[in-house]
């Protein structure tokens, strides 16, 4: 063995233990379902979801109406949250002691599964894919799309990633045409978005004669990861993150959660958080994140000719309308409505998937800040919905590689009948 070989291979041990050292396996983390039996139960778990920041309350299931709220916590507060449950009367059970091997396995299958694929090309079905990784893709669009695809940098994370938006157009030159506008990732540990997103941009691009009819009047503007760092950081060392990597005011804890950070009456009533140990903290001041900035900018700069925004996230099988931030309604609420209905209904009748649709502050919870507010209320854009995917794997947020092909192609499903419908609804203007 030469000594160059010897070199590499201490290197690559060195490297796999920085990178195992990083890694937080979730050893003794335990899940817990809580059953609350009454309104007042509810109401009860509803508060300590807020002011307990350490009992991790998964997923969209925080909201009114449903019943079974899983829980993820560490081992070191197992215990107080067991003497509350049992305090309260809350009746609940444990699902699992130790997801460490669950989290381990998924990472494990994950990285098998993509050990085939040649970068810049994907399999969508096989495999999760860094942020880095997406940009590499990204960036190889435009040579086998010259007329098609566009890819700019549109602005950079905290941590200095590039933040790249892709246009698809049919490529007949025109310049004016209306926007549709889809971002994902806004929550790190929200591992379907971004894999859906990928999945749009082939359908448009690789599929092209089955989709041309989606972009013979209008363009499709995507960006597949809004909070880079936070997804790099889910995919290196702590697969259930879900805020940005920006330091706070407080030395304890780190990130913000963007879809609170929004300039739209901002830290309005309950819907966010002033306390930077919790997962919905707003940030300091409006678009103190670099990446809701981002955001922002495609938001305004499409403005005149944006007439439907859909921002992705898991999960719950959702389609959420403005407005977050009060119980009333904004003015067109039920054309929304009518796209959101059109979604729903392509998706039962495909695969008797069952979404609910509505204003997110009565199907789910009220939220203060987040993107769709800020969309319909200062962008002036159309209709503005946030899509809660499907749940999967054991967290809601962790579906195993297998489970991806059914999910992005069921999804698409709704987002190319809710875009036939917004097409239909808002020709452009001649
Ligand atoms: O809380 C959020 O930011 C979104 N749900 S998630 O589980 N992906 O975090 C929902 C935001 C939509 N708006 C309202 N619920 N009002
Ligand atoms: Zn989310």
């Amino acid at each position: 063995m030469t000594s160059y070989t010897l070199w590499g291979l201490l290197l690559l041990v060195l490297l796999q233990s920085v990178c195992l050292l990083a890694w937080q396996n979730y050893k003794d983390y335990r899940v817990f379902e809580l059953q609350p039996r009454d309104e007042s139960e509810q109401q009860l778990l509803r508060q300590l979801a807020r002011e307990k920041p350490h009992w991790d309350f998964l997923g969209s299931r925080r909201s009114l109406n449903e019943t079974g709220l899983r829980v993820l916590v560490s081992p070191t507060q197992v215990e107080s949250l067991l003497t509350l449950l049992n305090e309260k009367h809350i009746q609940h059970q444990i699902l699992s002691d130790d997801i460490s091997e669950l989290v381990l396995a998924q990472r494990e299958e994950n990285r098998r599964s993509k050990s085939r694929i040649q970068m810049p090309m994907i399999d969508v079905f096989a495999g999760f894919y860094t942020h880095a990784e997406i940009n590499e893709y990204l960036d190889s669009l435009p040579q086998r799309y010259p007329q098609r695809a566009l890819v700019k940098i549109f602005g950079w994370s905290y941590e200095r990633r590039p933040l790249k938006l892709l246009t698809v157009s049919n490529g007949d030159g025109r310049s004016d045409k209306p926007v549709i506008f889809i971002d994902a990732t806004m929550h790190a540990r929200e591992w379907i978005a971004p894999s859906f997103a990928l999945y749009i941009i082939q359908q448009l691009l690789d599929n092209y004669e089955e989709n041309k009819q989606l972009l013979e009047n209008y363009d499709w503007v995507i960006m597949p990861v809004v909070n880079a760092d936070g997804y790099e950081y889910t995919h290196t060392d702590s697969r259930f993150w879900r805020k940005t990597r920006k330091p706070t005011k407080d030395p304890e804890n780190i990130g913000t959660d963007l879809n609170r950070n929004f300039g739209y009456k901002w830290g309005q009533n309950d819907g966010s958080s002033a306390d930077p140990a919790e997962e919905i903290y707003r940030g300091e001041y409006a678009f103190d994140q670099p990446e809701s900035q981002v955001v922002r900018d495609v938001l305004l700069h499409y403005s005149d000719r944006l007439r439907f925004y859909l921002s992705l996230h898991s999960y719950g099988n959702y389609f959420l309308l403005p407005w977050g931030h009060t119980s009333s309604l904004p003015p067109n609420y039920y054309e929304m409505m009518e796209v959101a209905d059109a979604g729903a209904m392509a998706i039962v009748h495909a695969t008797n998937g069952i979404y609910s649709y509505g204003s997110g502050y009565h199907l789910m919870y009220p939220t203060s800040g987040d993107s769709t507010d800020y969309a319909a209320g200062v962008a002036n854009v159309t209709v503005a919905i946030t899509m809660e995917l499907p749940a999967g794997g054991f967290l809601g947020f962790d579906p195993w590689v297998s489970h991806i092909e059914g999910f992005v192609t069921e999804s698409w499903v709704g987002v190319r009948a809710m875009a036939k419908e917004v097409i239909r609804r808002y020709p452009p203007q001649l």
